[in-house]
């Protein structure tokens, strides 16, 4: 088989890119070792900037989005049993983010890909990519016995933290940054009414918890647990009365509980993979980069990667132009460890740390009462919270 750009990965960052890239003509193919249905039930990310909005209305696949998702112009911060609204409006010169899954973009992406007849591999087995350094690059897979190669010009890797593309750059050559959290976040998704028409993200002494949404009648809830836990040690029942623990009297008071769809303990982790581009592979999304979900960067820092590799790859194609593609690895990391500043900044003021000094704890007041007492604070929040620009 040959085509121009070979795509591993069937997540959002790989499904976005191949569907940008087809209706630029740019010939592509996508390879996902999962099946559909597996893919499709992972719960992440449910937060979207503007930029990855309009990426997708680009990719013609914003229609259900912009009909069933919400705009949302500020969210809160409860500590010390009370809440303060982040104005993101204010604060950020009239922008807003749209709080839509990432479960039902993936969904919009799979059937645009169907509507363009775009070919995305299923099943594909022992993915591997070969000769990136040559200007023959080339892809092959197994689907049950049969080994198959792809021929192509370029190779991306969009196959997430665990994927084989990362893992294909020479040790010699890539430098991996990490820093681990020392402890996860335990996710409940309810078909209930959500507690808050705007997300709460609540600083306490027993722990993190986000109250979040998918719609109004499903919600999204997190509390921060030690990395020892297991999802077998919580109950429903467990979860929500930690939960209303952990939120101001006047939210906990209203929160309405029930059986939970979904519930999973996800590890916090701050990663980042340098260079994104070896040869003609190239890196984008969480096959680069893993934020801890505090800030919600994760799924839009992947959207700027593929903003960045879409124009870089139309340039090449249509003009011949190669300066996006050299440029790409630099470009996506300068605008990646900023999501990572920001994500490690707001998991540091609102999360408890075991083993913190008091003197650590005394700067998580201040944090918290600067950013309460400065316009220029409120204003750096807003400005990385609703998407700083591409
Ligand atoms: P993905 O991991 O989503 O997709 C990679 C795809 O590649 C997968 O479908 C995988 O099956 C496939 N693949 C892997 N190896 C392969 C191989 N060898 N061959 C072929 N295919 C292969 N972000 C937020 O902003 N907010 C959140 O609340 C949030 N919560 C998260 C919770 C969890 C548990 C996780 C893991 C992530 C969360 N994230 C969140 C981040 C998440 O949304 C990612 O940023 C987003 O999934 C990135 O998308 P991709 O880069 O496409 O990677
Ligand atoms: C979510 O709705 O899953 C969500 C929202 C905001 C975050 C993290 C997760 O910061």
């Amino acid at each position: 088989m040959k085509t121009q750009v070979c795509i591993i990965g069937g997540g959002p960052s790989g499904l976005l890119l191949s569907q940008l890239l087809h209706l630029k003509g740019i010939e592509n193919i996508v390879l996902e070792r999962q099946n559909r249905e597996y893919v499709l039930t992972r719960i992440r990310a449910g937060v979207l900037e503007q930029g990855f909005a309009e990426l997708l209305r680009e990719a013609q696949c914003g229609e259900r989005m912009d009909r069933e998702g919400e705009l949302h112009h500020g969210f809160y911060i409860a500590h010390d049993g009370r809440l303060d609204r982040i104005d993101l409006h204010q604060h950020s010169g009239g922008r807003s983010v749209m709080v839509y899954g990432q479960t039902e973009l993936t969904r919009d992406l799979y059937e645009g890909r169907d509507r363009l007849k775009g070919q995305v591999i299923h099943n594909a087995e022992d993915v591997q990519p070969h000769d990136l350094k040559s200007a023959h690059p080339y892809v092959t897979y197994r689907l049950g016995d049969e080994v198959v190669r792809i021929d192509c010009d370029y190779i991306v890797g969009a196959d997430g933290f665990h994927g084989v593309s990362r893992r294909s750059i020479p040790k010699t050559v890539l430098k991996e940054f990490e820093k681990i959290y020392p402890f996860g976040w335990l996710g409940v998704l309810s078909r209930t009414k959500p507690v808050s028409p705007e997300l709460i993200y609540a600083r306490h002494a027993r722990g993190f918890a986000l109250c979040s949404l998918r719609s109004q009648v499903l919600s999204r809830y997190y509390i921060q647990v030690p990395l020892s836990d297991s999802v077998e040690q919580w109950s429903d029942d467990d979860f929500w009365v930690e939960l209303k623990r952990r939120l101001p009297d006047e939210v906990s008071q209203r929160l309405v509980t029930g059986a939970s769809i979904e519930k999973s303990i996800a590890p916090l982790r701050s990663f980042v993979a340098e260079p994104m581009r070896y040869g003609n592979l190239f890196l984008a999304g969480d096959a680069a980069h893993i934020v801890p979900p505090t800030g919600a960067r994760g799924l839009n820092t992947a959207g700027s990667d593929i903003y960045y590799l879409y124009h870089a790859m139309v340039a090449q194609y249509h003009r011949g132009d190669s300066s996006g593609l050299d440029l790409y690895s630099q470009k996506a990391l300068a605008r990646a460890w900023k999501a990572q500043r920001f994500s490690w900044w707001l998991t540091t003021m609102l999360h408890t740390f075991p083993e913190a000094l008091e003197y650590d704890q005394r700067l998580q007041d201040t944090d918290l009462s600067y950013l309460f007492s400065s316009e220029a604070a409120m204003r750096s929040l807003a400005e990385n919270y609703v998407g700083l620009p591409f």
